[in-house]
């Protein structure tokens, strides 16, 4: 059975780890936002593309929510003392990976063949792709101007209010082979969108030139797992932005902003009592425990989607 994947930031890399951990190797495609994309200091640095590999890799910093576990910030504190900027930190074993992304882009290859070479390095079994292999840089338009992804999410620290988002050139870049090929794969079983925020991760995806008609008509099932976990996000901005933009925050307004690309939304037991008002957007629901604490919580759930997704067939 063939799985694909579509994730971005801390949600979508825990129950991407579990997807790797219950699926047999080359059984899953992951295929990771890049909207977040930026250079700092020369480095090309992909957060997604990195949260992903080091959660599959178990190499994450947990706790952080980004970068790599036990790191040490020898580099940035030396950088501090030439007065240079401070606000985007990049740990030391971190630099290791945006200096050889960096080096085989210039080189010439892909952002698809240089996270193949990374994920490697990590001796990962899965694949990890990028949502594309061109340049789709996610800017947030918000009540203090337009600002840069991680000028927003980093330096801002999410507090501007979001008055929508500007997922850029998007619409007329393509998604990378290795997704095309997996959307279009005949092995194919089902479709999982990851917990992660759908308007800042998931969004630069389903913008990509055809992309969300790919998912209408896809000939198998997809769903959703719910980022939102009794009325709040388990972490990030995500309950932020949907009151910013005069919605409720629960299930029901993930399942509103998936409907035709989803054919089942896995809630939590939490919200179990929002069934019926996502089942009546012709989505069916899956009550579940989705709070990943632990590897075994993160496998549980992805078993548990999974088994759900390829019921709907
Ligand atoms: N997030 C932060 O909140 N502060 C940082 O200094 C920071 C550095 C960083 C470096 C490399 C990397 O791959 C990710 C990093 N992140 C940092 C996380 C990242 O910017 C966001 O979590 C994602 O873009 C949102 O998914």
């Amino acid at each position: 059975m063939m799985i694909l994947a579509l994730a971005g930031g801390v949600g979508g890399a825990r129950l991407a780890s579990g997807l790797a951990e219950c699926s047999a190797p080359g059984t899953l495609m992951l295929v990771v936002n890049t909207g977040d994309d930026f250079v700092h200091y020369g480095l090309h640095i992909s957060p997604d593309l990195d949260s992903v590999m080091y959660a599959l890799a178990d190499r994450n910093d947990e706790e952080r929510g980004w970068g790599l576990r036990g790191e040490t910030w020898r580099c940035m504190q030396a950088l501090e003392k030439l007065g240079a900027d401070a606000w985007f930190r990049l740990g030391d074993q971190d630099i290791a990976t945006h200096l050889l992304r960096t080096t085989l882009l210039s080189d010439g290859a892909s952002l698809t063949e240089a996270t193949r070479a990374l994920c490697q390095g990590f001796g990962l079994a899965h694949t990890i792709m990028p949502m594309s292999d061109q340049a789709v840089p996610t800017r947030i338009r918000t009540d203090e101007g337009l600002l840069d992804f991680q000028d927003y999410f980093v330096r801002r620290q999410c507090s501007p209010r979001i008055l929508g988002m500007d997922y850029g050139a998007a619409a007329c870049a393509q998604p990378s082979v290795a997704f095309q090929h997996g959307l279009q794969a005949p092995d194919l079983e089902a479709i999982v969108f990851c917990p992660s925020n759908p308007y800042l991760s998931i969004g630069p995806i389903l913008e990509l030139a055809g992309v969300r008609d790919g998912l209408r008509t896809r000939r198998v099932p997809a769903v959703a797992v719910s980022p939102i976990i009794g009325g709040s996000a388990v972490k990030g901005p995500l309950a932020k932005i949907i009151t910013e933009q005069g919605m409720k925050v629960g299930p029901a307004t993930i399942a509103r902003y998936y409907a035709g690309l989803i054919d089942g939304l896995v809630i939590d037991l939490q919200d179990a009592a929002c069934r019926s008002e996502i089942e009546d957007l012709g989505i069916r629901v899956c009550v579940a425990q989705t709070m990943m604490t632990d590897r075994q919580s993160r496998a549980a759930l992805a078993r548990q989607t999974v088994n759900f997704a390829t019921g709907l067939n």
